[in-house]
């Protein structure tokens, strides 16, 4: 729950929904219940506004407890995604990262790589458009895009409803770019098997220390746009001892997605990691 930014989540229990929208695209869900629909087209208004943050008549204790309900309503969730991708030998990586880092840029560039080693397929978060669901779908992979409105990260069960949609087959590897957020996102479990923190050289060396909650949540840090190193003051090596300060045990790859340059690292962790699922040939 965002108790910093007060986005309300969860709060609105109403089921209205209408039925308006197009190319299998996945809207804001607020159902309290599993995911049974035999249908997708479900779309909620975006009545809830900041809400938690000021609730009327509520107490810090009620908030509190509020809060617990719906992380606790998440982690139920995101248990049944993540057995929904053990019982299908399905890899589900949580991309993480502020706004604008090169998550999509990097996924178009990985699964241009890795398409033909096995069947890859993309879950896109983001308060609004279908760009990067585009941007994916223009390298012939499928994607889903969610749209959060107001919600600023992804929660299990949307993602569980996306899941619906793709009907991803056996040994998948499935990508779920996260809102851009270096916050929320880290408190939520979609069920992935890793957070994968993306943090590009323009944003400065001490986010890891500023927004700790999001490093020390993943496993793998990707320092990107390392193209633009010579024109900046960033100091790697600070922040490496950064990321490990919060995270002792964060692996750290540093690549360009726009160039290709550290590309490999990459890809090898990743059919490492396929590898351990029993997917692909590492
Ligand atoms: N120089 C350079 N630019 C990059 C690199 N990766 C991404 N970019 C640029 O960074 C900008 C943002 O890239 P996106 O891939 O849209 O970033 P994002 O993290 O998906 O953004 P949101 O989904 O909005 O959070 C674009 O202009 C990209 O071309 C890189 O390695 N080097
Ligand atoms: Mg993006």
């Amino acid at each position: 729950m965002c108790g910093v930014c007060g986005c309300g989540e969860g709060l609105n229990h109403s089921h209205e929904h209408d039925h308006d929208h197009q190319h299998g695209d996945v809207h804001e869900h607020h159902h309290g219940h599993a995911h049974s629909h035999s249908q997708h087209h479900h779309h909620h208004e975006h009545s809830h506004g900041p809400e938690h943050a000021h609730a009327p008549g509520l107490t810090p204790a009620r908030m509190v407890q509020i809060e617990q309900d719906i992380l606790s309503a998440n982690n139920r969730y995101a248990g049944d995604n993540r057995r929904y991708f053990g019982e299908r030998g399905i890899l589900a990586l949580n991309l993480v990262s502020s706004p604008g880092s090169g998550k999509t840029t990097l996924l178009v560039e990985t699964v241009k790589r890795l398409q033909g080693e096995s069947a890859i397929a993309v879950i896109e978060g983001d308060q609004q458009t279908a760009r990067d669901a585009d941007r994916i779908r223009a390298t012939g992979v499928p994607a889903v895009q969610i749209n959060t409105g107001k919600g600023c990260h992804l929660d299990a069960h949307r993602v569980g409803h996306a899941l619906e949609s793709l009907n991803l087959p056996e040994r998948s590897l499935l990508f779920i770019e996260n809102v851009g957020n270096l916050v929320c996102p880290s408190a939520f479990d979609l069920g992935e098997a890793h957070k994968v923190v993306i943090l590009s050289v323009t944003e400065g060396e001490d986010k890891p220390i500023k927004y700790p909650d999001m490093f020390h949540a993943a496993d793998l840090m990707i320092l990107n746009k390392t193209d633009l190193l010579p024109h900046l003051d960033f100091d790697v090596e600070q922040c490496l001892r950064y990321a490990k300060q919060v995270n002792p045990k964060i692996r750290v790859l540093q690549l360009s997605a726009k160039t290709g340059e550290g590309m490999d690292h990459w890809l090898q962790w990743l059919r490492a990691e396929l590898a351990l699922q029993g997917i692909g040939y590492a």
